[in-house]
């Protein structure tokens, strides 16, 4: 199944770690996993997202037989039962590989495919992937991100990141990019991107955006991260109205409504 990337989407995020859905042992995991997919699929959602790897800042790498038992069953479920369109949130090339053969049409990488084989991998089959840029990786990420110009380098990335790609074989149209909100960013940093987000239109992809819940809400507002979910939407709509086309997000049912908006905001301005 294709995703139709010339409209609004949004992805919703299924973090699959050890943590994410302990509730005393009531329900398994899995099943805790897909009832949270199915709840984001009703209020809207195009896509889910799998994730079985933190990339928090700080978050340590996890081994791979580890992050294939977490993510490989709740995808086949999400595909066999729930007819979704499944990407995995994952570095590995190994990891890439076994999610698309369980039915994953979209792999999203924040390393932007540099792993040794992961380009290979995305070239071999007929899946859409996310580009991401991150300064540094998780774990030490944070501690003094430095930029010439942060929008202008993460441009210049990008582009290249797309050029070794399509070099490659991967054809530009399965190509989504994005800028990386929190990876290796200041506050600063992070709403800059955001004030000039309509510069990555010329990179000529479409762009995916992920700022639900993180701390450059969380920073600037001194809000716990269950109470982020209307700054969250209301930065979904400014990216939005700065040409975003999928937003990555917890809170589906809010940010359908921002959506809305924009859209209702947009087409008023065009008519
Ligand atoms: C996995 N993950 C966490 N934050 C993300 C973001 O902003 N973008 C993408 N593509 N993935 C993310």
């Amino acid at each position: 199944m294709e995703i139709d990337f010339s409209a609004t989407q949004v992805m919703g995020i299924l973090n699959v770690t050890p943590d994410s859905f302990s509730d005393g042992g009531r329900y398994s995991a899995r099943d805790a996993a897909l009832r949270q997919a199915e709840k984001m699929l009703r209020e809207g959602a195009a896509i889910i997202d799998v994730g079985g790897e933190s990339t928090r800042p700080g978050a340590e790498p996890v081994a791979i037989e580890d992050e294939l038992e977490r993510v490989l069953p709740v995808v086949e479920s999400l595909v066999d039962e729930l007819g979704a369109n499944v990407s995995v949130d994952t570095s590995k090339p190994a990891v890439m590989r076994a999610a698309i053969d369980a039915g994953a049409v979209m792999i999203n990488d924040v390393l932007a495919l540099r792993e040794s084989g992961a380009v290979e991998v995305i070239a071999a089959n007929n899946v859409s992937v996310c580009l991401m840029h991150m300064q540094g990786l998780p774990r030490t990420m944070q501690t003094d991100p430095q930029y010439d110009d942060v929008v202008a380098d993460i441009i210049r990335f990008l582009d290249s990141r797309l050029d070794a790609c399509t070099k490659a074989g991967i054809d530009r149209r399965r190509i989504v990019l994005d800028p990386g909100f929190g990876f290796g960013k200041s506050l600063a940093h992070n709403y800059e991107i955001l004030a000039r987000l309509d510069e990555f239109s010329a990179l000529g992809c479409p762009l995916l955006v992920g700022m639900s819940r993180k701390s450059m809400i969380g920073n600037l507002l001194d809000l716990p991260v269950p109470e982020r979910a209307t700054a969250s939407a209301i930065l979904a709509a400014l990216a939005l109205e700065r040409g975003a086309n999928i937003l990555r997000v917890h809170d589906v049912k809010q940010t359908m409504q921002a959506i809305r908006l924009v859209e209702a905001l947009q087409h008023m301005r065009e008519s």
